[in-house]
């Protein structure tokens, strides 16, 4: 898919060095983009709003990207309510509203599908934000996000702002946190059955039932689809971005085994929180936007796993 956008337009990717912010320069580098800011989070922090006013002032930025987030599995979402909420709250109001205020053209705002429902009808459209309440496990995060696009939309209806936001599902791939404890499910399973591997381990323990049901997107296939939506998408309401396929935490547990080689026993820790018995999203307005086809998990996840070992990111706990 060939963008339209113009390939010397100034676009600040906001959070190029996590996991999406990653992704989403790796395509625009292969799409031909010149004029790309990536800052650190040492030359930008999004949490102070004069410096945040000063960059926009000092860079004339046209497009934004805003992948900025303080992030986590399930576990560091639990633990570390209270800074998951002011973190992505004062990071979300501060780049959106000093990309209002100084004329930015259009602004992408990226959220993640646990801003919707604990029990949403499934699969979950966008409609259904806020008519029920949310997963208690990552509250605070999900407020931020809800907060951020609804900042945008706002912007969109009373100042005719093209600010928009997407909502992508469950993200794996290079360049994700493998930490032991604080990762999102596939980093870290996929240390846990390498290291089994290794010690030769006779088992290996899963958190939760293995009950609830997940979608995964790679992150490389999240930025072709963002940047189709930010070329072509202007609806106030968010757009969700997914792969249309769900498995169980077991069955992946089971790809994870041969993705790894790794030949034990699976054991279910049932005192770990299962979180979301389900979240796959309906993507039907993105399929109108034109074709995407995500690769097969199983593809993802062995692509993922030799990233993972040329890296060496397993000899660290990051
Ligand atoms: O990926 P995960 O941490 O996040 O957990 P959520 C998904 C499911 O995998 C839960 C189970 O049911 C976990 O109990 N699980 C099994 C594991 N083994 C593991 C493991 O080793 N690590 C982890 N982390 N989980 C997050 C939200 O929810 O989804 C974030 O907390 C964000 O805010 C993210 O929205 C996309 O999918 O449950």
């Amino acid at each position: 898919m060939k963008a339209t956008i113009d390939k010397d337009a100034n676009i600040l990717i906001a959070g190029a060095r996590g996991l999406v912010g990653a992704g989403i320069l790796r395509k625009l580098k292969r799409e031909g983009f010149s004029r790309i800011l990536a800052p650190t989070h040492a030359e930008l922090d999004y949490l102070n709003q004069s410096v945040v006013h000063e960059y926009f002032s000092k860079n004339r930025i046209n497009l934004v990207f805003f992948a900025a987030a303080k992030v986590g599995g399930i576990l560091a979402n639990n633990k570390f309510q209270a800074d998951f909420l002011y973190e992505n709250l004062m990071m979300a109001t501060n780049t959106i509203h000093a990309a209002a205020n100084y004329g930015v053209d259009k602004f992408l705002f990226l959220g993640s599908s646990c801003i919707y429902p604990k029990l949403a009808p499934q699969p979950i459209r966008e409609d259904s934000l806020l008519t029920s309440s949310l997963e208690p496990t990552n509250e605070g995060y999900a407020i931020a996000k809800i907060a951020g696009l609804k900042l945008c939309e706002m912007y969109q209806r009373q100042y005719g702002k093209n600010f928009i936001s997407a909502m992508p599902t469950n993200l794996y791939g290079p360049g994700d946190n493998f930490h032991p404890e604080h990762s999102h499910v596939i980093p870290g399973m996929m240390r846990r059955f390498h290291e089994a591997k290794l010690n030769g381990l006779k088992e290996v323990v899963v958190w939760g039932t293995g009950k609830p049901m997940r979608e995964f997107l790679h992150v490389d296939d999240l930025a072709d689809a963002l940047l189709m939506v930010l070329e072509k998408y202007e609806g106030a309401e968010t757009i969700n971005v997914g792969s249309g396929v769900d498995c169980t935490i077991r069955e992946l547990a089971e790809m994870m085994k041969s993705v790894t080689g790794f030949t034990g026993k699976l054991v279910f820790d049932a005192s770990k929180p299962d979180g979301t018995p389900r979240k796959i999203l309906e993507i039907s307005k993105l399929k109108a936007l034109g074709e995407f086809s995500p690769r097969p998990l199983a593809q993802g996840l062995a692509e993922t796993y030799r990233w993972a070992l040329e890296n060496k990111v397993f000899d660290s706990a990051r």
